[in-house]
C-alpha cells in the first residue's frame, strides 16, 4: 500500500502502523463501564457495525445527489460516491455557502442521521451524564488528486474555550479503508503531555497555524516512538475519541470518495466552546 498524507509518504510498515482494537464485543450486551474503561485505556473506541449500514449508505447517496452532473463517474449510483476525476466548474469551494456540504449539514436528512439516539446514548454512557451534541458538525469530503487530508492534531487545540470533557464521534459515510483517506490514531497518544509533541509543531506546511501538530505522519510516529493505528472502516462503523488523542487522516487515492461526519458531545451541564454552537462551514475559522 502506498500511503500519503497531505502528499507526504508514510510507509505502510509494522514500525509505523498497527491495527485499531475493535470494541464491538462491549456493545452486545452493552457494558457502559467497560466501554468507559476501554476509552480511557486506549484513547479511542472502534465500534464496527454500531449503525445500520443501509442508513449510512442512504446518507451517502443523499449527499452526492446534491451535486450537478459530472462529479460522479458515468453510470455509477450516488450512494457509491465514485469520483469521475472532475469537479464541475459551477461547484463552489468546498464547504462554503452554496457548496453541497454546506447545504447538507443544514438539512433534515443530516439532522435525522446525527440525531440517531444510538449516538447520544453512547455519548451519555461515555460521559456518565446526559449528553448534548455541539451544533458544529463537520461533513468531510475528499477525493483523489487533491492530496489533502487532516494533519496530526488533537481536538482540544480547536476547542479550548469550553469544557475539555468532550467525546468526538467520527463516522465514515461509506466504506473507508486507509487508501480512501481513513482516520488514523497515534497509539496511546492521549497520555502524552502536550510539551512532548510541541517541538513537532515547528515542522509544518502551514506556518501560520499552530493548532495542528504536524503534517508529516511518519516523522510524528518516529519522533514520539508510536505507531499509527488504522482499520478498514465500513459503512456502519463509528469511532469515538478523546480530545487529547492525536489523530490524522490519509490522502484519498481510490475512485471511491471519502465522506465522513464528525460530531462532538459534551455533558449537558458543561459549558460548550462558543465557536462550536453554530452549524459548520469550511470558512468559519473554528
Ligand atoms: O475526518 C478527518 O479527516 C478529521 C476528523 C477529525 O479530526 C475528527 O473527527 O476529530
Amino acid at each position: 500500500m502506498n500511503l500519503t498524507s497531505n502528499g507526504v509518504p508514510i510507509p505502510f510498515t509494522p514500525e509505523l502502523f498497527g491495527r485499531l482494537r475493535p470494541s464491538a464485543d462491549l456493545l452486545a450486551p452493552r457494558d457502559p463501564d467497560a466501554l468507559r474503561e476501554r476509552l480511557d485505556a486506549d484513547g479511542y473506541l472502534y465500534l464496527p457495525g454500531l449503525l445500520d449500514r443501509a442508513e449510512v449508505l442512504r446518507l451517502r447517496g443523499e449527499y452526492f445527489s446534491l451535486f450537478p452532473p459530472g462529479l460522479l463517474a458515468a453510470g455509477s449510483r450516488p450512494e457509491d460516491g465514485v469520483f469521475s476525476g472532475r469537479v464541475p466548474a459551477e461547484v463552489p469551494e468546498y464547504g462554503v455557502a452554496g457548496h453541497p456540504a454546506y447545504t447538507f449539514v443544514r438539512s433534515a436528512p443530516f439532522d435525522d442521521f446525527v440525531g440517531n439516539p444510538v449516538l447520544a446514548e453512547l455519548a451519555a454512557q461515555l460521559l456518565g451524564f446526559k449528553a448534548e451534541m455541539l451544533p458544529r458538525r463537520i461533513l468531510r469530503h475528499f477525493h483523489r488528486g487533491t492530496l489533502r487530508a487532516s494533519r496530526a492534531h488533537v481536538d482540544l487545540d480547536y476547542m479550548d474555550e469550553g469544557s475539555p470533557r468532550v467525546v468526538t464521534l467520527w463516522i465514515p459515510v461509506g466504506d473507508c479503508p486507509p487508501q480512501t483517506g481513513a482516520l488514523v490514531y497515534l497509539e496511546g497518544s492521549h497520555r502524552l503531555a502536550p510539551e512532548e509533541y510541541a517541538p513537532l509543531r515547528d515542522v509544518t506546511d502551514r506556518p501560520g497555524d499552530r493548532r495542528q501538530i504536524c503534517h508529516d505522519l511518519a516523522l510524528t510516529a518516529r519522533t514520539l516512538g508510536r505507531r499509527w493505528l488504522c482499520a478498514d472502516f465500513a459503512a456502519g462503523d463509528v469511532m469515538v475519541h478523546l480530545p487529547r488523542t492525536i489523530h490524522a487522516s490519509l490522502d484519498t487515492t481510490t475512485d471511491a470518495m471519502r465522506l465522513s461526519v464528525d460530531a462532538r458531545f459534551i455533558r449537558s451541564d458543561d459549558t460548550p466552546d462558543p465557536r462550536w454552537l453554530k452549524p459548520w462551514s469550511a470558512d468559519d475559522g473554528a
